[in-house]
């Protein structure tokens, strides 16, 4: 009964230097691991920037080799950062309004509805990667078919079963950007592209780069992360459903069990910045121009600031987790994924299968000198509607 565990690797390294190392293709990375040490970073972008000239060093592993475009706001600081953002702030909140949950409801809906029937399901190919990207759709305003496309992508966009940086599969995403704008440019429509393209920023319009840039970045920010956390719920679920009864009977309680499991289960590891100027972390030399990680996993499991750090606790009362970063920076499709993990509980909470594991591959990153479960390479389920 502990498929659905996600260990806390950074547990003895945290109490004892509050700093981890990892070496990152020759370029070594000092990660930050307790809460009060990932906030304060957060905030410090004049001594721990994100926009520096190296596109894609502060992503661990870094992407440099396989991204010259800039991800915006990503990949910017303020003051410029702000100015982005406010461009697309009120587009990333449209989770919020009726119509969007309406037609979330209904995806969500008809692919639970469908994995009830089949005799079992890979959770992951079957269920995690087609509700992202159908539930992408709805955030970008294109048509429900344009999924399919996405689909056979695979779970990451830069990331394939043999290597963490695959260039080809890249590649692809970014002639299928490049064509989608010309066709915004050709034809535009309400979708995100023509927002963008008319968009005015600093007196002036986007330029198709710079389009591009905040495309890249919501079609890989919210993939692997997206999926981790649907499959991981269902193993959740599959191995604890009493909770799952819970909240079918106090639905009040979802807002809180969707934060604490983003909390346990930290979909995305940590994210780097670059040192700006020779300084210290947790009395650790970072020298100007080496990396430091913000590990938002290991934050969300500090025994300092979280009762039971290991425990789902599904109405944790303070939750103040990381999950989605920190600061300026924090994620910007926040609202979209929330809205996706509530819905998801809703709908099995209101149908709740019997759900069994039959076979379950786990999905490790490797980061040196710790081995972190994310996730699942593949989940194989069988559901069980038994009302
Ligand atoms: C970057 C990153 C953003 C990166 C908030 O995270 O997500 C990663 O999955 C991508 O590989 O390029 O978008």
């Amino acid at each position: 009964m502990d498929k659905s565990q996600l260990n806390d690797p950074f547990e003895k390294a945290r109490l004892e230097k509050g700093i981890g190392h990892m070496n990152d293709q020759g370029d070594p990375v000092q990660m930050l691991l307790r809460l009060k040490d990932v906030r304060k970073a957060a905030h410090q972008w004049k001594n721990f920037q994100s926009g520096g000239e190296d596109i894609g060093r502060i992503v661990v592993p870094s992407e440099e080799k396989i991204r010259d475009i800039r991800q915006i706001p990503f990949e910017v600081d303020p003051p410029e950062h702000g100015e982005y953002r406010a461009l697309v702030e009120a587009w990333f909140k449209r989770p919020l309004e009726d119509e969007y949950q309406e037609k979330l409801h209904k995806q969500i809906q008809s692919l639970i509805d469908r994995v009830l029937q089949m005799d079992s399901v890979e959770v992951v190919s079957e269920l995690a990667l087609p509700l992202q990207s159908r539930a992408l759709t709805l955030l970008l305003n294109i048509p429900y078919e344009e999924a399919e496309t996405w689909i056979g992508w695979g779970t990451h966009v830069f990331r394939s079963e043999d290597t963490a940086l695959d260039g080809d599969k890249a590649n692809i995403l970014y002639k299928y950007i490049d064509a989608q704008i010309d066709k915004a440019i050709a034809d535009p429509g309400e979708d995100l592209y023509s927002v963008l393209l008319d968009a005015d920023f600093q007196g002036r319009k986007l330029t198709k780069e710079e389009v591009k840039g905040v495309m890249i970045l919501t079609f890989a920010g919210g993939r692997d992360t997206v999926i981790n956390v649907v499959t991981n719920t269902i193993a959740y679920f599959a191995e604890h459903p009493e909770s799952l009864n819970r909240l079918k009977k106090e639905p009040e309680v979802i807002g809180k069990a969707v934060e604490e499991l983003v909390r346990y289960f930290s979909p995305l590891t940590h994210m780097g910045r670059v040192v700006t100027a020779d300084t210290h972390v947790c009395e650790h030399a970072a020298k100007a121009n080496s990396r430091i990680s913000l590990c938002w996993a290991s934050a969300n499991r500090d025994a300092s600031v979280f009762e039971q750090p290991n425990e789902v606790v599904l109405d944790r009362k303070m939750n103040p987790h990381v999950a989605f970063g920190f600061s300026h920076h924090k994620c910007l499709g926040a609202t979209h994924a929330r809205q996706i993990l509530k819905t998801l509980i809703t709908v099995l909470a209101d149908k709740s299968p019997e759900i069994s594991i039959l076979d379950a591959k786990e999905n490790i990153e490797d980061l040196d000198q710790f081995k972190r479960k994310v996730g699942f390479n593949s989940l194989h389920v069988q559901f069980k509607y038994t009302t």
